[in-house]
């Protein structure tokens, strides 16, 4: 059981002179039902994969979520698991929308997934007196006030920014206004290699490449959008100042050769000024 103590916690912080009457509504809010108790499978799940402890983050999953999570028996996830757990680890931002009926229940978990904030609906199921995750599904995103919002179109086969990134204080609203899926490849670049062979070296190198190309510093952000379909990518705190790529490598369905979209013109590039 939880204890008043991250009841409070959770709840952020309490002014001092209304303490005790805060904590006597937060008993009530708080204790006793099963919210608590699948607030803290959320928690303990994520402290076990920050831990890099696979077998105590996959206690946590039903059989079904570390099937559908990793595609084998929970006995063959274990070395696989163990292999990328908590790396980079997962800062936990905020639980809500706590909903206990009988043996199941659903949370929102929003939390860090590298330098991008994730919402999640996390499925639970009650097994023996252990709630277990059985379920994970995207929420959307909202961009937070007072950041600013850069639209991106993506059409077959270019990226269009309806905005300038004067700082790095933005967060991206994608929109697929094409008729093919597209992916969205936010990258690091380096300064000075033209854009147009960086787009050649990733391409080549393919997703077998064990490193990323020479000229890519790191993948920040990544999303795939279905025809129509809308997201946000927001960001646990600003771009740092350089030089980022945006990129997208699906295949032209209606290319016999498959050519990727960013080989026929599907990448753009801005600078976060330093
Ligand atoms: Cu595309």
């Amino acid at each position: 059981m939880d204890s008043l103590w991250t009841c409070l916690g959770r709840l952020g912080y309490l002014p001092l002179s209304i303490g005790p009457i805060a904590a006597a509504i937060v008993i009530v809010a708080c204790g006793g039902s099963g919210n608590t108790e699948v607030e803290q499978t959320v928690r303990s799940l994520v402290a076990s994969y920050n831990g890099k402890d696979a077998s105590g983050f996959l206690d946590r999953l039903t059989d079904r979520a570390v099937q559908d999570q990793y595609g084998v028996p929970r006995d063959q996830a274990t070395a696989s698991v163990a292999k990328s757990i908590g790396d980079p680890p997962i800062e936990l931002r905020r639980l809500s929308n706590t909903q206990v009926s009988g043996l199941t229940a659903t949370i929102d978990f929003e939390h860090t997934s590298g330098k991008v904030v994730v919402v999640e609906q996390v499925a639970m199921v009650k097994e023996g007196d252990q709630w277990k995750v059985d379920g994970f599904k995207n929420q959307p995103v909202e961009i937070p006030d007072g950041v600013r919002t850069i639209g991106v179109e993506a059409t077959e086969f270019a990226f269009k920014l309806d905005g300038d990134v004067k700082d790095g204080d933005v967060g991206f609203a994608v929109h697929n206004l094409g008729q093919q899926e597209h992916e969205l490849v936010l990258a690091r670049i380096a300064d000075g290699a033209p854009l147009e062979n960086l787009v050649m070296a990733i391409a080549h190198a393919g997703n077998q490449a064990a490193n990323a190309p020479e000229g890519v510093q790191e993948i920040v952000a990544f999303g795939s959008y279905k025809p129509g379909e809308s997201g946000n990518i927001v960001f646990a705190k600003a771009l740092d100042p350089g030089r980022y790529g945006l990129f997208c490598f699906f295949p032209d369905i209606n290319d016999p050769e498959q050519t990727p979209h960013a080989l026929k013109g599907m990448y753009t590039e801005f600078s976060v000024p330093g």
